[in-house]
């Protein structure tokens, strides 16, 4: 099995973790109660027939863990931004992320894909699709990395296997195969 590591980023509790146990366990009662993450979360998912095995680093995302979180991006074949659509916080937020951290590890190591995503549409709406575009815009020009948009609840099973699956097509897309 080829190993992609993939890196979940994101201000704290727009649903990375979330995210992660609907992927890799589809529980949605564990998804529905969780802590904060202190650090990191890591979660392995095995796909048999694309012969990869996916580990998915989940930073935590309060500004405290700032520190912890720059050396974990590296060596990652994806990265995925989230923000919380239901918090204009998060919005302000993941700006200072990405130029504080994220801008700084892309401007020397390469990462072929990166995908935002717009979490809790389930919710009433603080930010909308002007926002995702401009977060989006900003990352294309400072990175010169394609950017894939999505808008999803982190409840819904297949709106989070449809992100990981174009995930895993960007992988094989860019013929990354590692130890
Ligand atoms: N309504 C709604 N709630 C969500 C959604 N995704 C996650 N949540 C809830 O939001 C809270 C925070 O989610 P987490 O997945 O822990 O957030 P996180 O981004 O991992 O947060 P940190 O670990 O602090 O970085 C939890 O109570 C989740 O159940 C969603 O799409 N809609
Ligand atoms: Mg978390």
């Amino acid at each position: 099995m080829n190993i992609a590591k993939v890196v979940i980023t994101g201000p704290g509790a727009v649903g990375k973790t979330a995210t992660c146990i609907m992927y890799t366990s589809r529980n949605i009662l564990k998804a529905k109660n969780l802590p904060l993450t202190i650090g990191f979360n890591f979660f392995i998912k095995s796909l048999e027939k694309e012969n990869i095995t996916l580990q998915i680093w989940d930073l935590a995302g309060q500004a405290r863990f700032g520190l912890i979180r720059t050396p974990l991006y590296s060596d990652s074949f994806a990265i995925i931004v989230m923000i919380d659509m239901s918090n204009k916080h998060s919005f302000e937020y993941t700006q200072v992320l990405l130029k504080e951290e994220l801008f700084p590890f892309l401007k020397k190591n390469k990462v072929p894909c990166i995908f935002l995503v717009g979490n809790k549409i389930d919710l009433p709406n603080e930010i909308d699709d002007t926002h995702l575009e401009k977060l989006s815009l900003m990352i294309k020009e400072q990175t010169n990395i394609p950017v894939a948009l999505y808008k999803m609840c982190a409840f819904n099973q297949s709106q989070v296997d449809n992100l990981f699956s174009d995930v895993v097509n960007c992988i094989i897309q860019n013929k990354i195969s590692v130890n």
